[in-house]
């Protein structure tokens, strides 16, 4: 750890207890990540002090309110670097806004069109295209994996001949939630731009372990998870390049989306309150402010660097236990902050059961990437993922933990 995160565990109250008797190993980070102090105050604080709906009242708590919402939005632009804060549109998560696209952009497919997405895909960036595909008669591709273990990522060579003009939109995974590899996003987006498709990233698994420049990269869609970023459950972004969304039919309507109604009709405003029919989730737009400036103030490349070191090591100790096949990225491999492994005699199940009996919290299954699964001849994997306040020394009790698992079914 950086000398400057000395004190960062005290930051996340929830670390401080045992479980089972023994001190909690959090290693399920890619499924959410904990919450700091920072993050909870800020909850309180409005709930204590500001509560109001917003855009509707006249009121000081309502302006307040008001204020630190749409406060939060710009926050949130200046995070990704978007260039305007009417980019963001505050969803639920990452599978909200995913959806939003899909369903907006599946009104604008016809048959012959198609969707091109990879097989390395979250069910959550995939079911939504295969939806959009039958909605609109478009053939759905993929994208290849590369390698038994898919330690060679994405097939790049294939695009030569899947990136045709016929492809309306490029939707694929910044890193994968179960390989842990990390996708070259800005040149997908340029391939995608270079035969006028539009590019959707999932930056579930990248958002909070790294810096992320909606302009640099060039995407033209982006969705992520304030969960995993430190941030609440319940709230996430989507970002979609404004020029694009005005262009873009609501995918919900009702109230605050529309200027004029009458009884035949409305008109919609513009984004981003096009696409937030209804009272939106103020109290967690507003805690999501706290987790961006939480993550800025340890430093996104600090953030970075610390996560894929934990998984490289990881990866070197968990490499020498026996029978163990490793998923993703090989040593040479840029890995992001998580391993996913699995044993030929012991379930994954079993794994995650027996190390939590050592207070160590891991995921076990198919991570909801099925297809992925089945391809690389697995029904699941274990998987430990890293965040800003795990330690070297997690990752001992974590080897002691598997050592004393294999143990158990070797004998039993
Ligand atoms: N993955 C995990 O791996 P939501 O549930 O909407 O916040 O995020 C969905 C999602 C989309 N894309 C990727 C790459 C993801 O990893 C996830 C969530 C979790 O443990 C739950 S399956």
């Amino acid at each position: 750890m950086p000398p400057s995160w000395s004190n960062l565990r005290a930051d996340f109250p929830i670390l401080h207890q045992q479980v089972h008797g023994k001190p909690l190993v959090y290693l399920d980070n890619a499924a959410t990540a904990q919450k700091p102090r920072a993050v909870i105050d800020a909850l309180v604080r409005y709930y204590e002090r500001d509560n109001s709906n917003v855009h509707r009242g006249l009121h000081a708590l309502s302006m307040r309110a008001t204020d630190a919402y749409e406060g939060a939005r710009a926050r949130v632009a200046k995070f990704i670097n978007a260039a305007d804060p009417a980019e963001i549109i505050f969803t639920r998560g990452t599978t909200e806004g995913i959806n939003i696209v899909s369903r907006s952009v599946a009104a604008t497919l016809k048959p012959g069109d198609v969707i091109l997405c990879t097989e390395m895909e979250h069910h959550s960036n995939l079911v939504p295209w295969q939806q959009a595909a039958r909605a609109s008669g478009a053939t759905l591709r993929f994208l290849p994996v590369l390698g038994a273990d898919a330690e060679g990522g994405l097939d790049l060579a294939a695009l030569d001949t899947l990136l045709t003009p016929q492809v309306k939109v490029f939707a694929f995974t910044h890193i994968s939630n179960t390989l842990g590899g990390i996708n070259p996003v800005a040149e997908l987006c340029r391939r995608a731009r270079a035969v006028g498709a539009l590019s959707v990233i999932d930056a579930a698994q990248s958002i909070g372990h790294g810096p992320f420049d909606v302009r640099a990269i060039g995407a033209d869609y982006v969705a992520f998870s304030g969960h995993k970023m430190c941030g609440p459950t319940g709230i996430g972004v989507l970002y979609g390049h404004r020029a694009l969304l005005d262009t873009l039919a609501p995918d919900e309507t009702g109230g605050g989306m529309v200027v004029t109604v009458d009884y035949a009709g409305a008109r919609w405003k513009p984004a981003p309150e096009r696409f937030e029919a209804g009272t939106p989730n103020i109290a967690d737009a507003i805690a999501l402010a706290a987790a961006c400036d939480y993550l800025d103030a340890l430093g996104r490349d600090e953030i970075a660097r610390h996560d894929q070191a934990l998984a490289a090591l990881a990866y070197e100790k968990l490499s020498a236990l026996p029978g163990i096949r490793l998923i993703g990225p090989g040593r040479s491999g840029v890995r992001s902050g998580l391993v996913s492994f699995a044993f030929a005699e012991v379930h994954a199940h079993d794994v995650v059961t027996f190390a939590d009996e050592d207070g160590i919290a891991l995921r076990g299954g198919h991570h909801c990437n099925q297809p992925l699964m089945r391809k690389l001849g697995l029904t699941s994997t274990t998987r430990a993922s890293f965040y800003v306040y795990n330690t070297e020394q997690e990752i001992d009790v974590l080897v002691a933990s598997l050592h004393r698992i294999l143990k158990f079914f070797a004998t039993s």
